[in-house]
């Protein structure tokens, strides 16, 4: 594309904004600080192996997770640009047990709060596989003039002003959607600006790609067992096999199904009834994508973006992803169900 056809993300975002007169382009002003925060950490992401920030950081973090000394510098980097952003009250981290609400008055008077995994699939840095930021920004509902509060961060998806991730692959993108649909932007390195690459993504209906850790299945329910079946004979039904695939980084599992369809599953088993992924920053950000492209996301029993947090760190089973695919799993999940998932 000529350089003269390149429409970069604050140009995006300043038209979108100009559709609704009212709109004060604050939302903008966040979006455009979770882009600088991405450029940052690509940075160190595609130096990792010549700097001393590969391997672990020595600690834990709320999950139990060793932590990389990536996803550090990646938290910390996204923790001090949305300070300074003025559009932001606070973060909820993956990282960090708390939230954070920032103190100073213009934060207090601050609209929105933003929940992130600020480097998800950190296990993969040392293998060179995608890694990514996935985040999500709301509204607030607590008192403006004060500080944020606990409430900001438990809000259902379904209140979700916008949500996105960057991915840091091949290329590095950043992925947004707003009520207004989903679009791509690729970082062009010699102007160090995300530009419009995928307008108007859509997930497809249907797929033919399946995505889940098979390693689990001898703990899941007897329906995913039979889903799992399905799958694999899939192909003598109507001879066209479906496709495993799995990185093992949900942003790198999750763009693939958005690109190209398929079905993304992280289920409950038997030793893990919540399954293993995070409603507040990874599958609500995720599900409100994919609803936004067309796509569906649900935890077995309800749509994702409906569930209300009690707690900044809970954990959610997943499937996602095409349509079709997603309720022919649910048949089976039902189908099949002998205790609760
Ligand atoms: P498992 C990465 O640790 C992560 O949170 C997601 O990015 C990924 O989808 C999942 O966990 C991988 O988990 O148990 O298959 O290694």
């Amino acid at each position: 594309m000529s350089q003269s056809k390149l429409i970069t993300m604050d140009e995006f975002t300043i038209q979108e904004t100009r559709k609704f007169p009212q709109a004060t382009g604050d939302l903008s002003a966040i979006l455009r600080d979770l882009g600088l925060a991405g450029k940052v950490i690509n940075n160190q992401v595609r130096r990792a192996g010549l700097v001393d920030i590969l391997g672990k950081h020595g600690a834990t973090n709320v999950q139990g997770e060793e932590q990389m000394k990536l996803d550090i510098f990646a938290n910390d980097t996204l923790i001090n640009i949305l300070q300074n952003c003025t559009e932001c009250a606070g973060i909820g981290s993956e990282e960090n047990d708390d939230h954070i609400s920032y103190q100073d008055t213009f934060s207090a008077n601050s609209k929105y709060v933003v929940l992130f995994d600020p480097l998800d699939g950190s296990s993969n840095i040392d293998v060179n596989a995608p890694i990514g930021t996935i985040f999500a920004i709301y509204r607030r509902v607590s008192e403006l003039g004060k500080p944020c509060t606990e409430a900001d961060f438990l809000q259902a998806g379904k209140n979700l002003m916008a949500a996105g991730y960057i991915i840091y692959g091949s290329s590095t993108m950043m992925v947004y959607a707003t009520r207004l649909g989903v679009n791509g932007f690729t970082l062009e390195p010699s102007i160090g600006e995300f530009c419009l690459s995928h307008p108007n993504m859509k997930c497809a209906e249907n797929g033919k790609i399946y995505s889940l850790n098979q390693g689990n299945s001898i703990k899941y329910s007897d329906g995913m067992q039979a889903y799992l079946n399905y799958c694999m004979e899939h192909n003598k039904e109507e001879g066209r096999p479906l496709t495993q695939r799995y990185i093992g980084s949900m942003v790198a599992d999750m763009h693939r199904t958005l690109i190209k369809g398929g079905i993304f599953m992280y289920p409950a088993d038997k030793s893990n009834p919540n399954g293993k992924l995070r409603l507040q920053y990874e599958c609500n950000p995720m599900a409100f994508i994919v609803e936004a492209a067309g796509g569906k996301a649900t935890n077995g029993h309800e749509n994702i973006l409906d569930i209300v947090p009690t707690e900044l760190h809970q954990r959610v089973p997943i499937y996602i992803g095409s349509k079709n695919m997603v309720n022919k799993v649910m048949e089976y999940v039902k189908e099949h169900a002998t205790t609760p998932m």
